[in-house]
């Protein structure tokens, strides 16, 4: 896979993603949403993965937005298309089995903040800033932004986080539940990638019901996603895996699992 703007690599079944357009801050270009939706193709099809971390490259940015100079140019449908193009992918990251971890480095502005919301865990540098600056462009978040955001830290936050359009720091983006942990810069990306082998070891077929139950449940009525868990419960009745750990458990031994 030739990629310009993306760098990724496997580390003890979890991979490594990491945006790398050093000249605009990571920015999101069109190459680079494509170059991602690249990456997540190989990684869904890769079944030996475990965990996806993403993080951006150098000391500055995580990402910085989507590119300003490419929307300078787009016609009214062609930033229909980019904003569909961005949200899609952005729902296939949010989508994808294994737990993705986002370990924000620096800036994770308008698009860049999106990317870090549609991924299960956010941990961020103290050099960190987040924020959803898109009115002082003019523009609203369109890949998912208004939608995550409130979801994440509740209406109010995320409606003084996107009128204000200000970037608010890593101690405060923790305070108010848009992050999990702030580590010192050098830490962040070890920090995300200790919590993914830790999920790693898991049995891979609980972690990604656990998720995928997590998600459909929001989508519904409590008692609806009442009966999802409890559907998702029985299922993994019929894997190998579950057997394995009820039984390592009675054993007093740890559990070998196999993804089965
Ligand atoms: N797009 C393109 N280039 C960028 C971007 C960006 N988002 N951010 C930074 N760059 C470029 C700068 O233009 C600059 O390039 P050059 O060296 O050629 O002049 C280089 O990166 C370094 O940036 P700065 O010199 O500005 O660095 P500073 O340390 O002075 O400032 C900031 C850092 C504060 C992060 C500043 O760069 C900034 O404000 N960037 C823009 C942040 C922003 O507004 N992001 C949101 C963009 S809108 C968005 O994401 C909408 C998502 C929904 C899309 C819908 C599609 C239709």
């Amino acid at each position: 896979m030739q990629l310009e703007n993306i760098l990724w690599r496997v580390e003890e079944s979890v991979a490594v993603v990491t945006f790398h357009r050093p000249k605009a801050l990571n920015a999101l270009n069109s190459e680079t949403i494509a170059e991602l939706g690249q990456v997540l193709d190989a990684v869904a099809a890769d079944s030996a993965l475990r965990a996806l971390v993403l993080t951006g490259s150098g000391e500055k940015a995580f990402v910085a937005g989507a590119d300003i100079a490419e929307m300078a140019a787009l016609s009214p449908l062609e930033a229909r298309r980019f904003a569909e193009r961005g949200e899609r992918t952005l729902a296939r990251l949010e989508a994808l089995p294994i737990p993705t971890i986002a370990a924000v480095n620096g800036f994770a502005l308008g698009g860049g903040c999106e990317v870090a919301m549609a991924c299960d865990l956010v941990y961020a540098s103290d050099r960190a800033r987040f924020g959803q600056p898109e009115v002082n462009l003019g523009l609203i978040p369109a890949f998912g932004g208004t939608q995550r955001l409130a979801r994440r830290v509740g209406p109010a936050r995320a409606l003084e986080i996107i009128l204000t359009g200000d970037m608010i720091d890593a101690a405060k983006a923790r305070e108010i539940g848009l992050v999990l942990e702030v580590l010192p810069g050098d830490q962040v990306l070890p920090h995300a990638l200790q919590v993914a082998r830790r999920i790693a070891s898991r049995s891979p077929a609980a972690v990604a019901l656990a998720k995928r139950t997590l998600h459909a449940g929001l989508a519904v009525d409590t008692a609806t996603a009442g009966e999802l868990e409890r559907q998702a419960f029985a299922l993994l009745f019929g894997t190998e895996d579950t057997r394995e750990g009820l039984k390592a458990f009675v054993e007093k031994r740890p559990a070998a699992f196999r993804n089965r």
